[in-house]
């Protein structure tokens, strides 16, 4: 493939960008190749600058379940535009698209529109150490919860990417609050509520591990952080950014019959638009400002180009078996590239849960980080690199998970196990 157009832009964007992207994984510096810089996108489809054409699995990092520009939801942006862009001032919209969400979550009784993930994780710990009075919190090794001080310890996606989980600029002082336990790992996690009892104000974790590639909780992981979060006096967080409406309608919560007390959300509910939303019951949000005194606000929360995008998505989302349908095709593509990875010439473990994935290159099951950290990433940068130059783009990160949309058609899937055949085969 060319890629002239695309190295150009990147060239150019490295002089007025840090590194050329406005997010360190873009940069595809794991991968060993410059990126691509993309002009548009249709259904399953991303097109580059040098007008190729790639089955897409990054999905704008999970946001698009419906495929790139579905009709509905572009009619419902531009109709919006067409109103105004924003206004800061509450619309009816904003009460819509809430209502959805309280629908879809029951746990969720109240919830604040903000912009992006990143400020719906911390926007909840402030919650949780304010209605607790406690100020450490727990997070889980290669969780990725965006990029806010407490969060960015041990962090996964780009984070783990680059080797530096724990960023510099975050100083002691703030990360000496965060806790951090091995994934999946209970007594872990209690030996560390043990030794720091009555101190602790939430436990945060992504329900489904995909900062780290795909990890599923193990059996009795989410219930039992439950039972030790009611014994103990902690708020569960769970950050469904990633599997909110993905993994099911009602997100891995749904999915796996355990709810937290706050619940994160993000990329789906904004359809391909910035946003980000946190939510729990009554007694917790309204200790928010203006009814309470925790603080938090947001020139562009509840901004109406994302909200209508928002329910033009959800609504679709709402047709009978669109789930079934996400499930079948991941469960094809899950069981094609497991027969293509046979000719890979070392040992590889595919892990999916619905319409997320992961192919590790190492044997499994990978339950942890350190489990993930074993993969040969060199091998999986070749991988890579060789699905690309096959028409084919995945995440350019080992620690991070792809995405299916109900717009991957079978021909799609069969490409795409065609080229992971001829691209594992090249490892040899
Ligand atoms: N690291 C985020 C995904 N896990 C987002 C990356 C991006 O948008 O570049």
């Amino acid at each position: 493939m060319i890629h002239d157009r695309s190295q150009a832009l990147f060239q150019q964007a490295k002089t007025v960008i840090p590194g050329g992207v406005n997010s360190p994984v873009r940069a595809f510096k794991s991968v060993g190749c410059d990126p691509l810089f993309i002009e548009r996108a249709a259904g399953s489809r991303i097109y580059d600058a040098d007008g190729q054409a790639y089955i897409d699995y990054v999905g704008s990092w999970g946001p698009m379940i419906l495929g790139h520009c579905h009709p509905k939801v572009v009619e419902a942006i531009q109709q919006a535009a067409q109103l105004g862009a924003s206004y800061g001032a509450p619309t009816a919209k904003e009460i819509q698209l809430a209502e959805m969400v309280c629908e879809a979550y029951p746990n969720i009784e109240k919830v604040r529109m903000v912009s992006s993930g990143t400020e719906a994780t911390m926007s909840a710990i402030r919650l949780a150490r304010g209605c607790t009075g406690r100020d450490k919190i727990l997070k889980f090794d290669g969780c990725y919860h965006g990029h806010a001080d407490s969060l960015l310890v041990k962090a996964g996606s780009g984070a783990a990417t680059f080797g530096v989980p724990t960023s510099p600029g975050v100083p002691a002082d703030f990360a000496k609050y965060t806790l951090t336990a091995t994934y999946n790992d209970l007594d872990e996690v209690k030996n560390l509520v043990a030794a720091n009892k009555n101190e602790i104000a939430c436990i945060i974790l992504e329900p489904i591990a995909g900062n780290m590639g795909c990890v599923p909780p193990a059996a009795g992981f989410l219930e039992g952080l439950r039972a030790l979060c009611d014994a103990e006096g902690m708020l569960m967080i769970v950050d469904e950014v990633m599997t909110g409406f993905r993994v099911a309608y009602g997100g891995a919560q749904q999915r796996f019959g355990v709810r937290g007390d706050l619940v994160c959300l993000g990329k789906i509910i904004g359809g391909g638009l910035p946003v980000g939303a946190f939510g729990g019951k009554k007694e917790l949000m309204d200790q928010l400002s203006p009814v309470g005194g925790i603080y938090q606000a947001g020139t562009l929360s509840g901004n109406p180009l994302a909200m209508s995008a928002g329910i033009a998505t959800l609504e679709l989302l709402q047709q009978e078996g669109f789930y079934d349908q996400i499930e079948e095709k991941s469960a094809y593509l899950e069981a094609g590239l497991k027969q293509a990875a046979t000719e890979a010439p070392f040992a590889t473990c595919l892990q999916r849960v619905g319409g997320m994935f992961c192919t590790y290159f190492c044997a499994g099951p990978v339950t942890n980080f350190s489990e993930a950290a074993k993969s040969d990433t060199e091998a999986f940068s070749r991988f890579f690199r060789a699905m690309l130059e096959g028409g084919i783009n995945l995440a350019p990160s080992q620690f991070e998970a792809g995405f299916m949309s109900i717009a991957h058609s079978r021909d799609d899937l069969d490409r795409t196990i065609e080229a992971a055949s001829a691209a594992f085969r090249s490892l040899k």
